[in-house]
């Protein structure tokens, strides 16, 4: 629109996600869009909470968790790239507050949060009053994970098949799962060699084995979604923990390879096959990184926790 009237000030929560069946590839680097559909579980209260500010000195500033950020560091500079799209270079100048709650610990990207907090409160703060999906398609242009996050529960995000990408966004399922339980094994913390957009692009440029990738991705999706219709929390486990090894066997037949694992992570994995063969029902995911996520329900909880000393667990629909 041509004329922005913003607030003083506006203020907007958004969720972090955890991939069920990943992101990896994408068919357009420049809008973000995906190869293949992913599904996403949000969690709940850990994200991102973004206060835009009009600025009281003429300047655009940032800050992360209190602390201000340099303007012409990556983290400043990307986030203000961002806010231009929604400004298109009316002079506005806007204070950014940007808090996550996510704990350190968890080895959680907090990008797909914070872009989706930044674009709710973009949205408040120019009045736009964007239709949610239209809200999760910007999200995705500041990082494709975001535009899960605009959603509560399950989500998937449909890839869309237009140039412009504005069939691109997050899809929120209906279907929750109380009871169902994320737990954050943390392994490292710490910036990672190789962030997941380089990563991406490597894997696409350099693995053959990427091309079996969107198949697998398919496959999972439709069990996915089958696990969450019967409430079928093995299917769910199952099919989660295929998707992200299937992923990293991508990321590892890369050049130069991409291997994210630490010893540790491969320890905890040999742990969670040992559990479950001494049949409890849990089952993990992996990202770019060193971390595991396992996947439990409710009524195994004081199992888990007993196997894995100070686990961060999270209840995304509740207990
Ligand atoms: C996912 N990841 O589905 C996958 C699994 C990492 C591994 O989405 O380049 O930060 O900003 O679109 O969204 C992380 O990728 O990448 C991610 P960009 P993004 O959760």
């Amino acid at each position: 629109p041509a004329q922005l009237s913003p607030l003083d000030e506006a203020e907007a929560f958004a969720p972090s996600n955890i991939a069920l069946c990943k992101y990896w590839g994408k068919r357009d680097a420049e809008l973000n869009l995906p190869i293949n559909n992913s599904l996403s579980v949000s969690l709940g209260h850990l994200g991102t909470r973004t206060r835009l500010q009009r600025s009281p000195d003429g300047r655009d500033r940032v800050w992360l968790n209190g602390i201000e950020q340099d303007s012409s560091g990556d983290f400043a500079a990307k986030l203000l790239a961002f806010i231009e799209l929604f400004r298109a270079g009316r002079v506005l100048p806007v204070h950014v507050h940007t808090e996550n709650n996510i704990p350190t610990a968890a080895g959680l990207a907090s990008s797909a949060s914070g872009f989706a907090a930044l674009t709710l409160a973009l949205d408040k703060w120019l009045q736009l009053a964007l239709e949610p999906t239209v809200l999760s398609a910007f999200a995705r242009l500041g990082s494709g994970s975001a535009c899960r996050s605009l959603f509560d529960g399950f989500v998937e995000w449909q890839d869309g098949i237009h140039d412009d990408g504005m069939d691109s966004h997050g899809v929120p399922l209906e279907a929750r799962w109380p009871g169902l339980q994320i737990g954050l094994v943390k392994v490292a913390t710490g910036e990672k060699a190789v962030g997941s957009r380089a990563g991406m692009q490597r894997t696409l440029e350099t693995a053959h084995l990427y091309q079996s990738w969107p198949l697998q991705a398919a496959a999972d999706l439709e069990k996915l979604h089958r696990a969450i219709e019967t409430r079928d929390f093995a299917l769910l486990g199952q099919t989660a923990e295929q998707n992200a090894l299937s992923m990293h066997a991508t990321m590892i037949a890369s050049w130069p390879p991409l291997l994210y694992w630490q010893p540790e992570s491969v320890a905890a994995m040999q742990r969670v096959w040992q559990l479950r063969e001494q049949g409890l029902a849990l089952y993990f995911t992996m990202d770019a990184g060193p971390n595991l996520k396992l996947l439990f329900e409710a009524r195994d909880r004081a199992a888990v926790e007993q196997a894995f000393a100070g686990l961060e667990v999270v209840a995304p629909f509740g207990d």
